[in-house]
């Protein structure tokens, strides 16, 4: 084996040089530019110095040719086992059991200790697989593939133990997918069934965020958790107003035909009982039987009744009523996509200044129409709740919904036409487990 510099000027008379004496199976370990000649590094020639390793039998005839060539320092030619010894005894302190070749290349004056010839072969062609496979594997990363797929990692790119690791976080991965797509399906089956009770979307959006730490199973109708949760939510949407506080100026407010002269008569008949002065009031001058209808309440509780057309009227009637303990005033049933008659209604209520803005809503329309409405009628700011027509639903959900909605304290429920039983005032409690039983049963 031999190494050997050539000192060239370009790279193919050094290619010509090393076919001419070693063949084609020469490793060139190195090549760096050099100068020579010049003063103190200034001046002087560029050149290319070349390093070569030969094990080529073709060089074994030569032998002795190289051998004498050793000794000629300028002929920059070393057998391996010259290079050893000499190695050896310049730098004794060394012991690195083998040398790169770039020690050996770059460090010419202090080359690294080497065991033998066969041993440094061998080093020379594990850096060369080494660095075939690098390059293999560089060209698959930039050409083939910009980024890795995590199937695709095989244990030749990640080495075993974690590829034993990887499978393991698949496997979880996998196992939590499929908790989550089963938990999904009960999680579905809650949210048809708030859906099928008539909460809204925004009801169940939020609930659905309130719960997400709760794993939902096949047995969630069960899950007292969730059930706590639940009634939690519907306990806080409930504010309830008490009925018997109110008095004052009480206006009636809601679209046509939910029942506000119905309910005024049914209110107005509570209070007869235990307030010594009561007094009706109506701007609903559209239809005569409006009048007329309120008329005949105020006829059989012995209820005097004064009839508005302006919002001027309103207001000199309303504060010749001082002495009244209770004012209960009917509005005419606007249509609340009429914005006119929005702010018509909106002139009349505000001439007065009403104690209770009561808005009345038909507990039969579904959450998304209950909130139209209160869009429309929160332009005269409502400041309390009654829900009519009670009797006529099948679901709570809307209610809860609407309640979560508005903000609004509940005053009561109508349940029926008939005046004045069917008018309730139920505590929360009645509320919650109406809508417990809906979910869960
Ligand atoms: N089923 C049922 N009908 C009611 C209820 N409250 C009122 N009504 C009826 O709804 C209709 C309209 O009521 P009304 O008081 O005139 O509504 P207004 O236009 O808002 O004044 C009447 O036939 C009432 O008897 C209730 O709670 N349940
Ligand atoms: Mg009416």
């Amino acid at each position: 084996m031999l190494i050997k510099k050539y000192t060239v000027k370009t790279i193919s008379e050094a290619m010509e040089k090393i076919r001419e004496e070693f063949g084609e199976d020469a490793y060139i370990l190195d090549t760096r530019k050099v100068k020579k000649g010049g003063f103190f590094g200034i001046g002087g020639e560029k050149y290319l110095e070349v390093t070569v390793l030969s094990d080529n039998k073709k060089q074994d005839h030569k032998k002795d040719v190289q051998k004498s060539a050793l000794k000629m320092e300028n002929f920059n030619t070393y057998t391996l086992k010259d290079l050893i010894s000499k190695n050896s005894t310049k730098d004794s302190n060394r012991n690195d059991q083998f040398a790169s070749f770039s020690n050996l290349t770059k460090e010419t004056t202090r080359p690294t200790k080497i065991e033998s010839n066969a041993e440094f072969l061998k080093l020379v062609e594990e850096n060369r697989k080494l660095s075939s496979q690098m390059d293999k594997d560089a060209d698959a990363f930039y050409n083939k593939k910009s980024s890795y797929d995590i199937d695709q990692i095989t244990d030749s790119k990640i080495g075993i133990t974690d590829s034993i690791k990887l499978n393991e976080l698949k496997k979880a991965v996998d196992k939590l997918n499929k908790k989550l797509e089963i938990s999904n399906i009960y999680l579905q089956e809650l949210k048809e069934e708030l859906y099928k009770n008539s909460y809204s979307k925004d009801f169940i959006d939020s609930l659905i965020s309130e719960i997400e730490d709760l794993p939902i199973n096949e047995n969630w109708r069960k899950d007292e958790n969730l059930k706590v949760k639940f009634e939690r939510k519907i306990s806080e949407c409930i504010k309830l107003a008490n009925f018997k506080e109110m008095k004052g100026k009480i206006v009636f407010t809601g679209p046509t035909g939910v029942g506000k002269t119905t309910t005024l008569a049914k209110i107005a008949a509570k209070f007869v009982r235990e307030r010594s002065k009561i007094a009706f009031v109506t701007i609903d001058t559209y239809r005569i039987a409006a009048t007329d209808q309120l008329k005949i309440y105020a006829d059989i509780l012995g209820v005097p009744l004064f009839i508005c057309y302006t919002p001027q009227d309103l207001k000199i009637t309303v504060e010749s009523l001082l002495n009244y303990d209770t004012v209960l005033i009917d509005t005419a049933g606007r249509s609340h996509k009429n914005n006119l008659q929005m702010g018509e209604l909106k002139i009349f209520i505000d001439s007065i200044k009403p104690d209770y803005k009561i808005m009345l809503v038909s507990a039969n329309s579904n959450p998304q129409e209950m909130i139209n409405i209160f869009d429309s009628f929160s332009i005269i700011q409502p400041n309390c709740l009654i829900f009519t027509k009670i009797d006529e639903v099948t679901t709570f959900g809307q209610l809860f919904s609407f309640l979560e909605y508005s903000n609004l304290p509940l005053i009561g429920i109508t349940d029926g036409q008939r005046v004045p039983e069917d008018l309730k005032f139920p505590d929360k409690e009645w509320f919650v487990s109406k809508a417990m039983r809906e979910v869960f049963e």
